[in-house]
């Protein structure tokens, strides 16, 4: 297939774009590199270094003969996008591009506004692209299991049966997130299911937990083709921090309680996810949403899976929680749906001992233990006045 993936220069996106060439299709990346701006503008940086998206194209090229194509330039740019997708002609697109970190978003007005215009109006360019241009393609949109928040019943994959006084009907499952980065997720699903309805566009919603882990089988070939490594407080996402924590022999930072339960998933899971996603496409109409999510732990207990699978001494700090969550709650999620198409998921405690820590004790010096501290706190969003 012909395969786009929008944000191909980002943590999940470079990985995805080499495990489906290597898989025999034609690829093409899209990015407008705004991540490794992030990074200047919180004076932070990936643990483990990585190479520009021309060196990483160049090197795969060499290493395995296959060719990656790329565009360089930003999704909410509507005649950039058109342009791109007529060009290359994709049959899927896959996209990954969007602001993704939850503490972004809760800075203050100014990073709300950019996380939901940058998102939301690259999604919906994209889908007016694919209206105007080829209905046929297959949007493989990445959503987040934060979309539903915590609520008291069952999590269901996007959709609900409902009755209510006597009559029933199958809606979109409410959402109530917990951050305006969240919240834009929430949004573009509402816009692409409408798309599926008035245009017959096909989409699948994957409704993605936290990732965790660096490395997939194509990234292991060459310290060049490497994938980012975030662990600073407001783009390093819990494992990822903990497993850096306790390699550094820094206390675990639990938020609040740790009784918050998430969903997480293996990068070699996400990668497989996009793949049996895209070769098995939703219907013309079809809103289909995946719940990409393997296992799902409270935070004391990733805590201490961290702690018993790391061979030294490991504290857990419980800190002041900067965010405004739900500490206790109910959480149940059904994913059924990627593993009746033949998912194999990886588990967490497996990982952590058989790469996460090794890397990060061959890239140890490079941390700056000032990233570690949580400084965005979600009550404070409206008190820091930003032009
Ligand atoms: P990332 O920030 O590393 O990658 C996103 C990429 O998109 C970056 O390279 C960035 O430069 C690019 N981008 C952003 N806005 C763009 C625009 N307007 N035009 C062109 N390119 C743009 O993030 P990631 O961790 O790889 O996440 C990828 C996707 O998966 C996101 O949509 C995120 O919400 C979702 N997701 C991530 C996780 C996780 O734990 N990392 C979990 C669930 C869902
Ligand atoms: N947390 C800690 N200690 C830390 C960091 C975080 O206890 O040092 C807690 C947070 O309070 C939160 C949980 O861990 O309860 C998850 O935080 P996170 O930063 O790992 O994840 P989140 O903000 O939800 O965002 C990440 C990705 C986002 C993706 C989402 C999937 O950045 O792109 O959408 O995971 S999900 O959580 O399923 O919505």
């Amino acid at each position: 297939m012909r395969i786009l993936v929008l944000g191909g220069d980002g943590y999940l996106g470079w990985p995805t774009a080499m495990y489906l060439s290597a898989r025999g299709h034609d690829v093409a990346v899209l990015d407008n590199a705004v991540r490794r701006q992030y990074d200047h503008e919180l004076g932070s940086g990936s643990l483990v270094p990585i190479e520009s998206l021309r060196t990483r194209i160049r090197v795969w090229e060499e290493t395995t003969g296959r060719r990656i194509e790329s565009f360089h330039g930003d999704l909410t740019d509507a005649d950039f996008a058109y342009e791109t997708i007529r060009r290359f002609g994709p049959e899927s697109i896959v996209h990954f591009a969007e602001q993704r970190a939850a503490p972004y978003s809760m800075i203050d007005r100014k990073h709300a506004v950019y996380t939901q215009t940058n998102n939301i109006v690259g999604t919906l360019n994209v889908m007016f692209a694919m209206g105007e241009l080829d209905r046929d393609i297959h949007l493989v949109k990445l959503g987040t299991m934060g979309e539903y928040g915590t609520p008291n019943i069952d999590i269901e994959e996007g959709w609900l049966e409902v009755e209510h006084n006597g009559r029933s009907d199958r809606v979109l499952y409410p959402k109530r997130p917990g951050s305006f980065y969240h919240l834009s997720k929430v949004h573009d699903s509402h816009n692409l299911e409408f798309g599926c309805r008035i245009w017959g566009l096909r989409v699948t919603d994957l409704n993605q937990g936290i990732v965790y882990g660096q490395q997939t089988e194509e990234t292991a070939l060459d310290a060049r083709l490497a994938t980012r490594f975030d662990y600073d407080a407001v783009f390093g996402t819990v494992l990822n921090r903990f497993a850096i924590q306790a390699v550094l022999g820094r206390p675990l930072s639990v938020y609040g309680a740790g009784t918050q339960t998430r969903a997480v998933i293996d990068i070699r899971d996400t990668v497989e996810c996009i793949r049996l996603a895209c070769e098995n496409p939703a219907e013309q109409g079809e809103f289909r949403v995946f719940n990409q999510a393997t296992e799902s732990f409270s935070l004391a207990e990733m805590a201490k899976i961290v702690a018993n699978s790391y061979p030294g001494q490991v504290d857990v700090e419980y800190v002041d929680n900067p965010r405004v969550e739900q500490e206790n709650h109910y959480y149940a999620f059904t994913h059924t749906a990627l593993e009746s198409l033949g998912l194999e998921p990886h588990l967490l405690s497996d990982t952590l001992l058989t790469s996460m820590f090794g890397i990060i004790e061959q890239h140890r010096d490079r941390v700056d233990l000032d990233a570690l501290r949580p400084t965005v706190r979600w009550r404070e969003a409206i008190s820091s006045r930003s032009s």
